[in-house]
């Protein structure tokens, strides 16, 4: 794990360091609380924080504090507090602050290892279970809430540059799946969904066989490219079946966001597109 020591006593820091890199963790050393909330800031793969309660600048519960909120918008991080001091009382305020662990320095050197094993197995689980609440469990990419939450995430950070959405939807899919059964008719969701990998955006599973992707950076010139592109490589491809390959098309609509546009107004606007290319004929792009 990536563990982020947070610790006032050089001497200290470095057996506490010790310890951890004997058990295979990489450790970012801080003396004080500042520079371990920059460092919180700024490394992303930082999985545990070990802080000190007892730091110059901001104090242990502080860092604590500002790791939990800062945990809403990344990859989960576990808390563990140290202090030397015999006082209980402030165990309740360790603990409410969020912190998952605690214990009184200096550690033994196997209970430190089994409190980090502590912390890996809740970190696994956290994982899986973000990831499940995520992802789509059919193709993989990401499913219509975290998709939705993404896009209005990128919503709200625009300042000026464009943003368009692309949403696409297999043409009469009802028949492939009539035709070949359903279980065909998922292989064919799923190579749709393969033809993103490796392409630029944010792309998720909406419904059924219905698709968004959104383009930050993109204007809607750009964005209708980059769609018609797609459409070749889903026309182009093949899907194997016992009844012989499998060739379909899809029909996808393009909005670029205004200013002022919420993810509703963004996405009706884009699925009326979707809607016109359908009705004029499918296996094409409009705006
Ligand atoms: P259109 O060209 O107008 O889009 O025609 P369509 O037949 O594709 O119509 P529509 O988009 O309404 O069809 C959606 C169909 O997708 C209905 C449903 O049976 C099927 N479907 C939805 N989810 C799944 C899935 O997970 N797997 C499979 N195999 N089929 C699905
Ligand atoms: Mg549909
Ligand atoms: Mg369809
Ligand atoms: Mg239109």
């Amino acid at each position: 794990m990536e563990i982020l020591l947070a610790e006032t006593s050089r001497l200290g820091r470095r057996v506490i360091a010790e310890m951890l890199e004997r058990r295979g963790d990489v450790v970012h050393c801080c003396g004080d609380g500042h520079e371990a909330l920059r460092e919180l800031h700024d490394n992303p793969d930082i999985d545990v924080l070990l802080t000190s309660i007892e730091l110059p600048g901001v104090c242990g519960l502080e860092l604590c504090w500002d790791a939990r909120i800062l945990a809403e918008t990344r990859a989960p991080i576990y808390i563990i507090i140290m202090s030397s001091s015999r006082e209980r009382s402030m165990l309740v305020e360790v603990l409410d602050s969020g912190a998952n662990d605690f214990f009184r320095k200096p550690p033994l050197e196997a209970e430190l290892h089994a409190r980090m094993r502590s912390a890996e197995r809740l970190l696994k689980a956290q994982r899986e279970i973000l990831w499940l609440s995520q992802t789509d469990s059919l193709t993989g990419v990401l499913n219509r809430r975290h998709f939705f939450s993404l896009l209005g995430e990128e919503i709200e950070r625009l300042s000026g540059d464009p943003l368009s959405l692309v949403m696409l939807d297999i043409d009469r899919f009802k028949g492939i799946n009539d035709r070949y059964g359903h279980d065909i008719g998922d292989k064919v969701i799923q190579s749709l969904a393969a033809q993103f990998n490796g392409r630029t955006g944010i792309f998720g599973r909406v419904g059924g066989e219905e698709f968004c992707w959104a383009l930050p950076g993109c204007p809607l010139s750009l964005a209708v490219d980059m769609a018609e592109e797609v459409r070749i490589a889903i026309e182009s491809g093949v899907v194997a079946s016992p009844l012989g390959p499998i060739r379909f098309t899809s029909s996808l609509g393009v909005a670029q966001h205004h200013a002022g546009d919420t993810v509703e107004d963004l996405s009706r606007r884009a699925d009326e597109a979707l809607y016109d290319a359908k009705e004029s004929g499918r296996n094409r792009v409009s705006t």
